[in-house]
């Protein structure tokens, strides 16, 4: 990762600056860093808060070996900087289903994967990385009550640099072992790292809505809800929304 690194002053969304770089022969590993994003986005074209001092970024896999990968992503990313903040910033980071990081109940940073299909098969991934380093979150009213920044959390600046570093560092690794590398027990790590579980949720799908307590995961892209009909799988192919209930 990181092999090829673009790094731009401000741009609508990263993962539109290297879909672009993707399209005209980019290659495995090309991250894009952008000080601030005009036009951030989450899933479902949610807006997303990218002002200067975060870390706004996006990586490009190609050729992504499969469609589980693609389904895995999100908890791989979430992963990748969750794991880091634990153990290297002493921050009590959790990943939260199926695509946040939190500290307490806020959320700390989010990932975006999108992909490009040709034909039947996946011609790139790119995973797109926010995360609330160096700036304030107080001032975004849609967000005030529910979102920090690692700034508020340590009291000062956190190098950004270095956490880039180990973020990169570990999507690699995560990547690697999506792959079938085997390198991380990407199980274990979400066991350890997880903030969903004995959460109540509102769940909607593809295949229809879902209301239970988060019991669990099998691998990463299967989440056993457990409903008052018995436990219910959610595969990731299938998600649309999860909203979590304040109890
Ligand atoms: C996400 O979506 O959490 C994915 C965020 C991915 C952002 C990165 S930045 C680099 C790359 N380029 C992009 O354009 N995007 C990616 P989602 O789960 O849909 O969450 C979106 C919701 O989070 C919004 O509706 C807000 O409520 C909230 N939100 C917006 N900005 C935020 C921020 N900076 N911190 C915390 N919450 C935020």
């Amino acid at each position: 990762m990181g092999s090829t690194l673009k790094i731009v002053d401000e741009c609508a969304s990263t993962n539109d600056f290297a879909k672009i770089m993707a399209e005209n022969g980019a290659l495995h590993g090309l991250v894009v860093i952008a000080e601030t994003q005009t036009a951030g986005r989450g899933r479902m074209g949610r807006p997303w808060f990218s002002p200067r001092g975060g870390i706004w970024m996006s990586i490009l896999t190609r050729p992504p070996p499969s469609f589980s990968f693609l389904d895995s992503l999100p908890l791989a990313g979430a992963l990748a900087i969750a794991k880091p903040l634990s153990e290297q910033w002493n921050i009590d980071a959790k990943v939260k289903w199926p695509n946040d990081v939190v500290v307490g109940r806020r959320k700390i940073a989010g990932v975006l994967a999108e992909s490009k299909v040709k034909g039947n098969e996946l011609s790139f991934a790119i995973l797109g990385i926010g995360i609330n380093a160096n700036m304030e979150t107080k001032n975004y009213e849609l967000i005030s009550d529910t979102a920090t920044s690692l700034f508020s959390i340590l009291g000062g600046e956190i190098n950004r640099e270095d956490l880039i570093g180990a973020v990169l560092f570990e999507a690699e690794r995560n990547f690697e072992s999506l792959g079938g590398s085997g390198v991380v027990d990407l199980e274990s790590l979400l066991e350890n790292l997880d903030g969903s579980r004995g959460h109540r949720v509102r769940v909607r799908t593809s295949e229809g809505d879902i209301e239970g307590v988060v019991e669990g995961y099998e691998g990463l892209t299967t989440t056993r809800i457990n409903t008052s009909n018995g436990v219910v799988k959610v595969e990731a192919n299938t998600l649309l929304s999860v909203d979590y209930q304040v109890d």
